[in-house]
């Protein structure tokens, strides 16, 4: 913890990286966890696709809908005030939820690689959007537009991530000298590139997890435990 802290201290360009594990003690199921949710029945593979999404709208939507009114029953923890406390930091994430802006992160100061469970769109190409009502999430139902089914704002397998957003990643990562992995398995591409790509320019990586597998390099910093816990005692001045 020592030595993390001395590197955060150090840092003159830090990036926070964050995945599933640091909104799980909000309550939020991660993707590969052991979740007794009611659909780890489900394989997230399957139905945060655009096929899965043809092959059954209706599963899919009410997947989104449990999801989304998970989210809105569940609130930031000391992890997630803790980062967006570092204002000075540039913060990537994979999470498709709204809690670092819940910490107070400044509105689209929050790189969102895979979108968000906040709005749906067009399945088509009209470019209809609209925000959902995360307490009284909306099931399937048509475009006002051009009648095509509308879908959530999230990056499913086999999409592209959001242009900018990934161009603005990269450039940040690119020239960061510390890279905080928080939560994540880095298992999806190609948002778990970046950690390769902040070593490649020689940047210190810490891993924050409360796995050790995560801890994939021996050049890697590894903190072990809870994002709620160890965040905050990272940033702790003391
Ligand atoms: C793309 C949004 C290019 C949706 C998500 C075969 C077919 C098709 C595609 C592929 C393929 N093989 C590879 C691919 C590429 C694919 C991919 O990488 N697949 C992987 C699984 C092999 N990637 C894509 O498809 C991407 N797009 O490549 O397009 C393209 C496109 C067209 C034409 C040419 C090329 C798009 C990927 C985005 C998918 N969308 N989510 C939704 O939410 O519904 S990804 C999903 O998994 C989440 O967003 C999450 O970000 C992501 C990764 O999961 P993690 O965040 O890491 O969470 P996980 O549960 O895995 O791990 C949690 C970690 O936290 C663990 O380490 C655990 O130990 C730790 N933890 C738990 N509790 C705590 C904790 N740590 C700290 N504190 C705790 N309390
Ligand atoms: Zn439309």
């Amino acid at each position: 913890m020592q030595q993390a802290k001395a590197s955060i201290a150090r840092a003159r360009r830090p990036v926070s990286f964050s995945g599933a594990g640091l909104s799980a003690e909000s309550g939020i199921a991660t993707f590969r966890g052991q979740g007794d949710s009611l659909w780890s029945q489900y394989d997230p593979m399957r139905l945060a696709s655009e096929e899965g999404f043809r092959a059954n709208p209706e599963l899919v939507m009410d997947w989104y809908a449990a999801r989304r009114s998970t989210l809105a029953a569940a609130s930031p923890h000391a992890g997630h005030h803790a980062l967006v406390q570092q204002t000075s930091w540039v913060h990537v994430t994979q999470n498709v939820d709204d809690l670092l802006e819940r910490a107070g992160a400044p509105p689209d100061s929050v790189l969102h690689l895979h979108g968000s469970l906040l709005s749906d769109r067009c399945l088509l190409t009209c470019g209809y959007e609209q925000a959902v009502d995360l307490a009284d999430p909306p099931g399937l139902r048509q475009c006002p537009q051009c009648a095509a089914p509308l879908r959530p704002t999230v990056v499913w397998f086999g999409e592209h991530l959001p242009e900018d957003t990934w161009t603005a990643a990269r450039a940040a990562v690119q020239q960061c000298d510390l890279l905080l992995v928080v939560g994540t398995s880095a298992a999806v591409y190609p948002a778990a590139g970046l950690i390769e790509l902040a070593r490649e320019n020689g940047a210190e990586i810490l891993i924050a997890n409360t796995d050790d597998a995560a801890a994939i390099d021996k050049r890697d910093v590894f903190v072990h435990g809870p994002a709620a816990k160890v965040l905050p005692q990272l940033f702790s001045g003391d």
